[in-house]
């Protein structure tokens, strides 16, 4: 199936005619063609959101807010074909897609839908002075959204539902890899009725299409998740024009085991998070450290639990782990396996390639369990972004946070105790933006998401994400 850009509420085809296949992870074929978008095509869409801005920005908040509830109902209403498109193009499994991504991505027109009612702005009266302040907090005008492959739909809304709630419009690029919920979402804002040009699409690669989005003058700010390097280069080339700038980038996240916790609930989430998503997402926990003294019990139960995750198509109820990404990818993530076993560290499940009969050039890898020498080899240092976690043993808190700490990223921690004093220590003391406890993934999206070091710049989230979206200005008015 081929698609187009959606811009100004119409669908059309690149400039230049240039197309890039769209690949199948779960079958290795070229099933579409996506537009290779040019600047041409950007400057279509700056054009079309800068034209419908003033009149969406004093739109009503009630107007802005029914039609995003609107477009999160017909997200809901139709998860199956949604869903069933989004497991095709990422290679997750379709059961994944239609608890997560879709619910997520419909949960986040409907959080920012409701939360714009609610966005307030600060008052203050200089006492003495005869004087009254009062903060506006307007929208910024056209922004751009840049999106990656993993969480295709559930992390393009994340960013156009706020930048639209706060009365932006927007150029937007989700990954060139995973185009096509971002294409038909194009169908559901005009049938809320999203007015024309709110929410424009480019589709292409990100050195092209998504430059242009960067490096166009009057897009005010660009709102970016993606891999580290990507991101510092957007940084880099935004900074001179003063942009605002929001970067959500790679992770490479402590899952902490003292051996107080809930074992079994511990070992359950445990698993989830190493491998929910083929391992793909930036949040998964992929430095396990385990107190030493539950640390060969662990060992043998986790390896136990992982032996049982079965490999298959995406489509198969009972697949819990999909096809990776792509071709390359998957070269990738081997090529740390290699570089693992180099490195002294010892495979203890995993490792290969499967194959899954009938769909033999679908890229599949085994859940990977990696025990390593120490905290300092690349495995352990370096984002794989794949099926792949380490085990290490920890003997004192002290030693195991110097270890969670001494990464360059610093995303997320999860930990698991039921000791408060130490959570609370440790809380305090872990470098990372999110910290779960005796849980993970568990998603509140009033709270601040973001990380801190090389995991980004910025929060999104709740009314973070809306003060990211608009400009405080103050007035000062003498009485
Ligand atoms: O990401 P890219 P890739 C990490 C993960 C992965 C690595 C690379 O480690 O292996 O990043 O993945 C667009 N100007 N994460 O190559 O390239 C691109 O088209 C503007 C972590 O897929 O960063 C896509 O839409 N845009 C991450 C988006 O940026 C550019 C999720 C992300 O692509 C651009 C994904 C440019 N010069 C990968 N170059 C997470 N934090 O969740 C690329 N893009």
């Amino acid at each position: 199936m081929n698609i187009q850009n959606y811009i100004n509420g119409e669908f059309h085809n690149p400039a230049s005619n240039k197309w890039i296949d769209n690949y199948n992870p779960s079958n290795g074929e070229v099933y579409g063609q996506i537009p290779n978008s040019g600047k041409n095509d950007v400057e279509n869409a700056y054009i079309s959101a800068k034209s419908a801005f003033p009149s969406w920005s004093l739109t009503t908040l009630e107007e802005r807010s029914r039609i995003l509830i609107k477009i999160s109902e017909l997200l809901e209403a139709n998860i199956e074909r949604f869903a069933k498109a989004e497991s095709k193009d990422n290679g997750k499994p379709i059961s994944l897609a239609k608890v997560v991504d879709i619910p997520r991505a419909a949960s986040n027109f409907r959080f920012f839908g409701n939360a714009i009612t609610q966005f307030a702005s600060e008052s203050h009266e200089s006492v003495g002075q005869n004087a009254i302040n009062y903060t506006l907090r307007q929208p910024i005008g056209v922004v751009g959204c840049i999106s990656p492959w993993n969480l295709p739909l559930y992390l393009f809304t994340w960013k156009i539902a706020p930048a639209i709630a706060a009365g932006n419009c927007v150029v937007a690029k989700p990954s060139e890899v995973t185009p096509m919920t971002a294409y038909l979402l194009g169908e559901i804002c005009n049938e809320a009725g999203l007015p024309k040009g709110v929410l424009n699409v480019v589709h292409g690669l990100g050195t092209s299409t998504g430059q242009a989005i960067v490096e166009h003058q009057d897009i005010k700010a660009i709102s970016f998740t993606g891999g580290t390097v990507t991101g510092a280069h957007i940084a880099k080339v935004a900074a001179p024009m003063f942009k605002k700038l929001s970067l959500e980038l790679g992770g490479k996240n402590p899952n902490i085991i003292f051996a107080d916790c809930d074992y079994e609930d511990m070992l359950e989430s445990t698993v989830h998070s190493s491998f929910a998503n083929q391992g793909q997402i930036c949040l998964c926990g992929s430095r396990i450290f385990i107190e030493s003294s539950i640390y060969e019990k662990f060992k043998k139960d986790f390896v136990e639990k992982v032996k049982a995750l079965k490999v298959g198509h995406p489509s198969e109820k009972d697949t819990n782990i999909g096809a990776l990404i792509s071709k390359p990818h998957i070269e990738k993530v081997k090529n740390y396996i290699s570089i693992a076993k180099e490195e002294n560290g010892t495979v203890l499940f995993g490792g290969n390639e499967v194959t899954v009969k009938g769909y033999e050039n679908g890229y599949y890898l085994e859940p990977t369990v990696i025990e390593v020498p120490n905290d300092e080899c690349r495995v352990n240092q370096e984002e794989i972004f794949g099926p792949v976690v380490t085990i290490l043993p920890f003997n004192k808190e002290d030693d195991v946070l110097l270890m969670a700490n001494k990464v360059k990223f610093g995303l997320s921690a999860t930990l698991w105790t039921n000791n408060l004093k130490r959570t609370i220590r440790m809380s305090n003391q872990l470098q990372a933006g999110i910290i779960w406890v005796n849980t993970w993934m568990m998603r509140d999206l009033r709270t601040p998401f973001g990380g801190v070091k090389a995991s980004g710049v910025g929060r999104e989230g709740g009314f973070e994400a809306l003060r990211f979206f608009t400009e405080a200005k103050n007035v000062c008015i003498k009485y």
